[in-house]
């Protein structure tokens, strides 16, 4: 099964509608306002299901220049266009402008109905075939079929099936693996089943019981149902004319522009940056803070354009630009677009989305470099350069999948490529870092842990916790990641919470060294009742509190331990307290706080803390006002 989608062009009156209905048996004009006025104003659909499996799926659209708008919003998806021309009148504006635009779009193949033919004669017909041979020359229509025709009379209309099957049946067939898309071109209301949205789903496919999300409303509902053709179907695919049946979604809440695709799965962005090209016939430069009309998919959105590379794109000139959109706009990048200016509302240009959703600041050398390298470089180096732009925090998948042109499974593949080759590194099964954006994280690191070491030389490290806000706000997993690297490699050494350096050593002066060892001394000597910190530094004649660093090398070389406070043992001291605690115990089972008093001649101020502390210890256990010791 291939659909194919085909899309007509050209002026007013020129005779789509009537081919489409000779082609089909379909009146693709179904507003009262265009059965009345004659002429078509909203898109129109209608297809031919040939017999070797294919469909051609058909959309009419309007000629008259007023509803350029709903024409673009026809052919953003579609792989094949029919310029209508009429024998009579020939090239006309929307001839050229409607081929401008199918040009725009990369539109890759198509043919020429030169209908109305009934009304020239073969001279004049040889005459307006010189014409578009000319008018084609250098699109891709040069070269391509020229297929004469009459709606009214039916002189060749089996020579234009025949031609358009053709061109259906070599065009390639659409990735039915990429993330499904559909934008909206119309919706409405079925009596008894709700909101009915309707468009070509542009890539993947898509089941009954979906959970789909109307983008870029955030809506999501459940798929209850499809149609292709006016037929249920239990799956879409790429390519066809689609219904979706929407569960628990109001009508009102979504139009013509919106896209369905899978929930929380394509990027929503008011900044875009891509190629943009002006047509050669423009009637003046594009310039940056030019207000254009923005098309992709079936949506047209305000912009403001920030040329990249230099002031002005002149007429038939490119470069590179960012769209600072007035709405949300949802495009998948690698998808083109067409820009219109504000007034007069003509087709101006167009272009290709390279970065949906950019980095906002960014000096403009790094960000040209980005784009350009979005724009030539190989599937790998496209994956590769998304992961390295975004830095310390690491990509998922999912959220590279919307951001690079691949289908999610090339981009899972290429990924894995590229963590093979050591240019990503895996945080986990889909969150991916850059080696660069590693090394730097590294490096700010070390960089930090230097500066530390630096400042406090006689401290043992620097809290983990610290390390990981003043090294780089590191994601938690990302810097855990990273400890355990710099671990591995022999860089760094982790103490509980406490990071140092490797080569970190702690050296003292002779004169800090015989003040550390008196201050231990004291602490020794003072067995079961030490001095505060502050006495003991004041005897050893320094100043301070527990936070003097010479004190701190006591503790953290777990010489001194903190029983409460700012109340410190020598552990020396601990040790045999406890001895001298356990063994009282074995003897009496239990003792009270004036029992451990006389023990060690000490007062309150150091009993209770003590006999807390080896509660805690689970050495010994309360109970009441006495203590036994812990069982097991
Ligand atoms: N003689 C003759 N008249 C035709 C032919 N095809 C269309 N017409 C007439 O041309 C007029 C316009 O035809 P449409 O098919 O509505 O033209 P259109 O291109 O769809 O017009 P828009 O959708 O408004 O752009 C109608 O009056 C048709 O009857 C044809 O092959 N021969
Ligand atoms: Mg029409």
């Amino acid at each position: 099964m291939k659909h194919v989608v085909v899309g007509t062009a050209g002026h007013i009156d020129h005779g789509k509608t009537s081919l489409v209905k000779a082609l089909t048996g379909t009146d693709t004009d179904r507003l009262p306002e265009e059965k009345a006025r004659g002429i078509t104003i909203d898109l129109g659909f209608a297809f031919l299901e040939e017999p070797d499996g294919l469909t051609i799926e058909i959309v009419d659209v309007p000629g008259h220049e007023r509803f350029v708008k709903n024409m673009l919003a026809g052919v953003g998806g579609i792989d094949l266009a029919m310029l209508v021309i009429a024998a009579d009148e020939g090239v006309m504006p929307q001839t050229r402008e409607h081929l401008a635009i199918c040009s725009l779009l990369r539109i890759k193949t198509g043919l020429v109905a030169l209908t109305k033919s009934d009304l020239v004669d073969a001279d004049w017909l040889e005459l307006v075939r010189e014409d578009i041979t000319g008018l084609t020359r250098a699109t891709f229509l040069a070269g391509g079929p020229i297929v004469p025709v009459s709606a009214k009379t039916g002189q060749g209309v089996d020579e234009l099936r025949a031609a358009l099957r053709a061109l259906a049946s070599a065009a390639p067939p659409r990735a039915a693996d990429q993330l499904p898309r559909l934008p909206i071109d119309r919706v409405f209301t079925v009596k008894g089943f709700g909101t009915v949205v309707t468009g070509t789903l542009a890539a993947g496919a898509l089941a009954v019981d979906d959970r789909v999300e109307v983008f870029p409303r955030g809506l999501t509902a459940k798929i209850r149902g499809l149609q292709a053709h006016g037929r249920p179907v239990e799956r879409a695919t790429a390519g066809q004319r689609t219904a979706i049946n929407l569960q628990g979604l109001e009508r009102a809440a979504v139009e013509r522009g919106d896209v369905v695709g899978l929930a929380g799965a394509l990027v929503t962005s008011t900044l875009v940056d891509g190629t943009v090209e002006l047509v050669p016939d423009a009637a003046r430069p594009l310039k940056s803070r030019d207000r254009v009309r923005f098309h992709t998919g079936t949506s047209e959105i305000m912009a403001r354009v920030l040329l990249l590379e230099g002031a002005e794109v002149a007429p038939g000139g490119s470069g590179l630009a960012r769209f600072r959109l007035e709405a949300p706009l949802v495009a998948p990048p690698g998808d083109r677009f067409v820009i219109r200016s504000y007034s007069p509302i003509v087709t101006i240009g167009g272009g290709t989305l390279l970065d949906v959703d950019p980095r906002v600041r960014l000096k403009a050398p790094a960000r040209l470099a980005h784009l350009r390298l979005l724009a030539r470089g190989g599937p790998g180096e496209v994956v590769e350069e998304h992961v390295r732009h975004v830095g310390g925090a690491g990509m998922r998948l999912g959220a590279l999948a919307a951001r690079a042109p691949f289908a999610p499974a090339r981009v899972r593949q290429l990924v894995e490529e590229l963590v093979g080759a050591g240019r990503l590194l895996a945080i986990d099964r889909d969150w991916f870092l850059h080696a660069e954006s590693f090394a730097r994280l590294r490096a700010q690191a070390v960089a930090a842990l230097e500066r530390f070491h630096r400042a406090h030389p006689l401290r043992p490290g620097m809290s983990r916790e610290e390390l990981r806000s003043r090294a780089s706000g590191a994601d938690e997993r990302v810097f855990a990641h990273l400890l355990a690297r710099l671990v591995e490699e022999g860089t760094v050494a982790l103490d509980r919470d406490k990071v140092r350096l490797v080569a970190h050593a702690i050296r003292l002066s002779d004169e800090q060294q015989r003040l550390v060892d008196r201050l231990e001394q004291d602490y020794l000597k003072a067995d079961a009742s030490p001095p505060s910190p502050e006495e003991a530094l004041g005897r050893a004649g320094l100043a301070g509190g527990e936070d003097h660093e010479l004190f701190q090398l006591l503790v953290d070389s777990k010489k001194l331990v903190r029983v409460k406070e700012s109340l410190f043992f020598h552990s020396t001291a601990l040790d045999s307290i406890q001895e001298r605690l356990v063994a009282m115990l074995r003897e009496r089972r239990e003792i009270g706080p004036g029992d451990i008093k006389d023990l060690l001649g000490i007062s309150r101020k150091y009993a209770i803390p003590l006999l807390e502390y080896f509660d805690s210890r689970r050495v010994t256990q309360r109970v009441g006002e006495r203590r036994i010791l812990r069982p097991g």
